[in-house]
């Protein structure tokens, strides 16, 4: 809370407990421990009007369920000391200022009261700094700020761009960007793992719950949910519900909350693969242009537009599945519905900030109308059901609607590192020879969190060498190699920016909190084994979406709908 690190950074000066207390803090950070969460949900947001939500800081993870144990609280002795268990919980959820919401969360205020730290009123009242507004997503409040520097961490040794640092203002230090520009000047890829790194809530990312509201109270919309692969894993986790019937509680939990129709954006996630691979093996039999990296992470192509641009030859064309899914939401089911596409309001969920950055380029508008409307995290629709206090039992399980109803297991096991290359495997080797593949569709090897994977495989003798990076660290090398002309002997490259792919991306509740990296994994694998369709390819609902409106893979209206261009 506000004043718990300010009075923490002033015990600091004053004393050794309070050192330590600080220390240990740090010692449990982010990147050697990662991930611990030490950042807090907040509540009471029911009794809010709705033009303030957007004004609200986020939730960082889904709500507790019960209240800590008497044990824990009772490191909070200077507020909870003899409490009732009833006073104990109107106290935890009472709203506190940095936005928190159940103070018991809070490990930084815990573990200074382990280290005898009394909470007062600071007896200097720091000046109030301006919140910096320099980035489209991504705020910075120095108010709440305490200079653990896990922020800057996250960007330099979790993700990659190392574009924060300290810099020092009337007397402060403060973060701030190496380069001293604005944020969105900088190589900065929109990801968010400093929003998720941050304890107190000094930095947060834009909401949009509060038009996404308006829109499903707006008589006059349609409105249309579609929800990405790896949502899917947190829900399961959040509110118990088993991997066979995660997808569809998704779909019913997101009818519940108003959507008036609700789709898989797995969907395009098969479509994805259908227009990358039949790109990808175009380019394999003219050998130009390989190797071929995936282009669906917005972060990654970020990336690439700002530090690499020499690279942008050998990105996919193909849009991410969100735009895809966008794209033929606003076309194709417009026409088929008769609905005008200025009337559909089209909302993504995702477990990823930078699909907020992506949504609102410019290329992804047409007359203004843009391809999807909203973002958002999958941490925000948990606040939205939230809200409307809507319990597991009000959910009623159903199918996502036609007509892009049924998606593959391949498609589903993008949410992870290694799913796209995975999913693209499944296809090329069946075209490279011609047969339909029943027995080798698992590629272990390009499973799991390890930031550099590699499988090679075998198709009518030829040789596909492929690599699965994560973390934008870990594909530097490589692309220096390509721009100095030297052979990196792979031809497909996935990369997805977050460590561990999309589960891992900072619009999920922080992982450890409600489940692990690995459990969020094993809830995509199990999915995509239990699947009635394991290869993008054959899923009935594309193949039917090829034969009335696409015409085939790659097409001028596929090419028009499906691919982009990237800015140097
Ligand atoms: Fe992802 Fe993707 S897998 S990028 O991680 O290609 O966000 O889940 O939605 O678009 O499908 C994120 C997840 C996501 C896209 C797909
Ligand atoms: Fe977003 Fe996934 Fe890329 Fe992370 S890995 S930036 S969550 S798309």
């Amino acid at each position: 809370c506000v004043t718990g690190p300010a009075t923490v950074i002033q015990a600091v000066a004053a004393g050794r407990h309070a050192a330590e207390a600080m220390d240990s803090f740090l010692m449990k950070g982010y990147v050697k421990e990662q991930p611990v969460d030490y950042s807090c949900s907040r509540g009471s947001l029911e009794d809010l009007p709705q033009w303030e939500f957007e004004k609200i800081p986020r939730l960082k993870r889904a709500p507790m369920p019960a209240l800590p144990p008497a044990e824990r609280r009772d490191n909070f002795r200077e507020v909870e000391t003899g409490l009732s268990e009833e006073t104990a919980r109107a106290e935890a959820r009472r709203c506190l200022k940095c936005g928190c919401y159940e103070r018991y969360d809070c490990d930084l205020r815990q573990e200074a009261s382990l280290h005898h730290i009394e909470f007062k009123k600071p007896v200097h009242e720091r000046p109030y700094i301006p919140i910096v507004e320099d980035h489209s997503i991504i705020i910075r409040d120095h108010n709440k700020c305490i200079s653990c520097g896990r922020c800057i961490a996250a960007c330099a040794e979790v993700e990659g761009p190392d574009i924060l640092s300290f810099y020092m203002k009337h007397g402060r230090q403060l973060v701030g960007t190496k380069s001293g520009l604005p944020l969105d000047q900088t190589d900065c890829v929109s990801c968010g793992q400093c929003v998720n790194a941050c304890p107190c809530g000094a930095l947060d990312y834009r909401s949009e719950i509060g038009r996404v509201f308006r829109a499903l109270n707006d008589l006059g919309k349609t409105t249309v949910a579609f929800v990405a692969p790896a949502v899917r894993s947190v829900v399961s986790s959040q509110y118990g519900v088993s991997y066979q019937e995660a997808s569809r509680f998704i779909a019913g939990l997101l009818k519940k909350i108003g959507f008036d129709k609700v789709f898989d954006f797995t969907f395009a996630a098969d479509l994805t693969i259908v227009e990358e691979t039949t790109e990808f093996l175009t380019r394999l039999q003219s050998h130009k242009r390989i190797p071929q990296f995936t282009s669906c992470c917005p972060g990654w192509v970020n990336f690439v537009e700002r530090r690499y641009p020499e690279i942008i030859p050998y990105l996919s064309s193909c849009k991410s599945p969100q735009m895809m899914m966008g794209a033929t939401v606003k076309n194709h089911f417009t026409e088929l519905s008769e609905i005008d596409p200025k009337d559909l309001y089209v909302v993504s969920i995702v477990p990823c900030i930078a699909k907020k950055y992506e949504a609102a380029r410019p290329e992804f508008a047409t007359d203004g109308i843009r391809d999807v409307d909203a973002v958002l995290t999958s941490t925000e629709m948990l606040e939205m059901a939230d809200i409307k206090l809507i319990e597991p039992a009000d959910v009623e399980s159903q199918d996502f609607c036609e007509p892009y109803k049924r998606v593959s297991g391949a498609g589903i096991l993008f949410g992870a590192s290694g799913g796209v290359a995975e999913a693209a495997l499944r296809m090329a080797v069946e075209k490279l020879t011609g047969e339909a593949i029943t027995d080798r569709l698992d590629y272990q090897e390009v499973r799991g969190l390890q930031g550099i994977k590699e499988a090679a495989v075998e198709a009518k003798g030829k040789k596909v060498n492929v690599a699965v990076i994560s973390g934008l660290h870990n594909v530097e090398p490589i692309l220096e190699k390509i721009i100095q002309g030297t052979e990196v002997g792979y031809d497909l490259i996935e990369v997805m920016a977050c460590p561990g792919g999309c589960i891992c991306g900072a619009g999920h509740p922080v992982p450890e909190k409600i489940d692990t990296l690995e459990k969020r994994q094993q809830v995509l694998v199990n999915i995509d084994q239990t699947s009635r369709y394991r290869k993008s390819q054959e899923n009935p609902d594309i193949l039917r979406l090829y034969d009335e409106y696409y015409g085939e893979a790659n097409s001028p209206l596929a090419h028009k709908l499906l691919h982009t261009h990237y800015e140097a």
